[in-house]
């Protein structure tokens, strides 16, 4: 019999595929599929929506095909190879933790992800949190971050745990959503969903043990039901995210105020790079696009071509 599923863990060569009923079943694979209609073939990722035949006797289940993917979020490959690392497919919002200390995340980091994000039409939610660690001067850098990512458009939250701080607006963005929650390796991702939902227990980097970061707590993403509706998925920590799927030429629309101000541009083809009469150089000049955005979007477009395309 063929059943349906969503894959909510993938460990080495097992699949762990929810059912509609909320039954966990354990299931094998045999190598990758072709998504409906999709050209090249594909491993099984976690939030892709599957079919399997259930073995009673064993049970457990062998995956026979994969849904069409509404989206999904690449990581960047650890090494140079062109493999393709699908981080979880077929979400409604992405959220994007981030802090200023313990780790620092870097503007550039937090630009690559909305790009990834835009390309795919996720709506994303930036989320600083540790605010608590913060001293006057981070507080002032919190300030200036949140104000050129509200310009842009992008609904920010910040959060701390130990202070409960909007902990509750947290829990509302993910109510009734399937959300991916992602970010550097120690910024709070797990803490954070065990805080709305204690039941879970994810395992965190203690604070005794803060001392070892660099290593990754969460290794492998897991998609988790939430009591009070929708579905979070945790990811291990993440150095950077693929820019796949589009040219480099396309890359300012996935900057939305670089592509309001692009529609000034003298040239039609206009990179918003060096060309004269570029309407988002000067904007970048004057402060209407924030330069930190706009050195953003210049080191992703030099960045070596071969990063764009799978
Ligand atoms: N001071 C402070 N510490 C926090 C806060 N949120 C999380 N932490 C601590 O940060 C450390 C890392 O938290 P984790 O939840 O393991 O981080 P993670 O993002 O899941 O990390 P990976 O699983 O490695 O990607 C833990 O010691 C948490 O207790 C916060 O708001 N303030
Ligand atoms: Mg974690
Ligand atoms: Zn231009």
């Amino acid at each position: 019999m063929e059943n349906t599923g969503i894959v909510t863990k993938v460990t080495g060569r097992w699949f762990w595929v929810e059912t509609p009923e909320h039954r966990s079943v354990r299931c094998a694979a045999k190598g990758r599929f072709r998504l409906d209609g999709g050209r090249n073939t594909n491993p099984v990722v976690v939030g892709d929506q599957v079919t399997f035949i259930h073995d009673n006797q064993t049970d457990s289940g062998m995956i026979t095909g994969i849904s069409a993917r509404r989206n999904y979020i690449i990581r960047r490959s650890a090494n140079l190879s062109h493999a393709t690392q699908i981080l979880a497919a077929n979400i409604d919002q992405a959220i994007l933790i981030a802090t200023l200390i313990k780790p620092k995340t870097y503007p550039e980091f937090i630009d690559r992800f909305l790009v990834s994000a835009e390309a795919y039409r996720i709506p994303v939610c930036i989320v600083f949190n540790k605010t608590d660690l913060y001293d006057s001067l981070l507080l002032n850098r919190l300030e200036n971050l949140i104000k050129i990512y509200t310009d842009v458009g992008y609904r920010v939250l910040r959060t701390s745990v130990p202070d409960k701080k909007n902990i509750d607006h947290f829990k509302t963005l993910l109510a009734g959503k399937t959300s991916l929650i992602a970010g550097n390796s120690g910024v709070g991702k797990s803490t954070l969903i065990n805080t709305v939902e204690p039941g879970l227990n994810l395992k965190t980097n203690s604070l005794s043990t803060y001392h070892q970061s660099g290593r990754h707590t969460t290794t492998y993403s897991e998609m988790f039901r939430l009591n009070f509706g929708g579905y979070v998925i945790d990811t291990p920590g993440i150095k950077g995210f693929g820019l796949v799927g589009f040219d480099k030429e396309e890359l300012y629309h996935f900057f939305p105020e670089i592509f309001r101000f692009s529609a000034s541009c003298n040239y039609y083809n206009c990179t918003h790079t060096h060309e004269p009469g570029c309407a988002v150089k000067e904007a970048a000049g004057t402060g209407k696009i924030s330069q930190s955005r706009y050195n953003s979007y210049l080191n992703l477009f030099f960045e070596e071509d071969k990063k764009y395309r799978e």
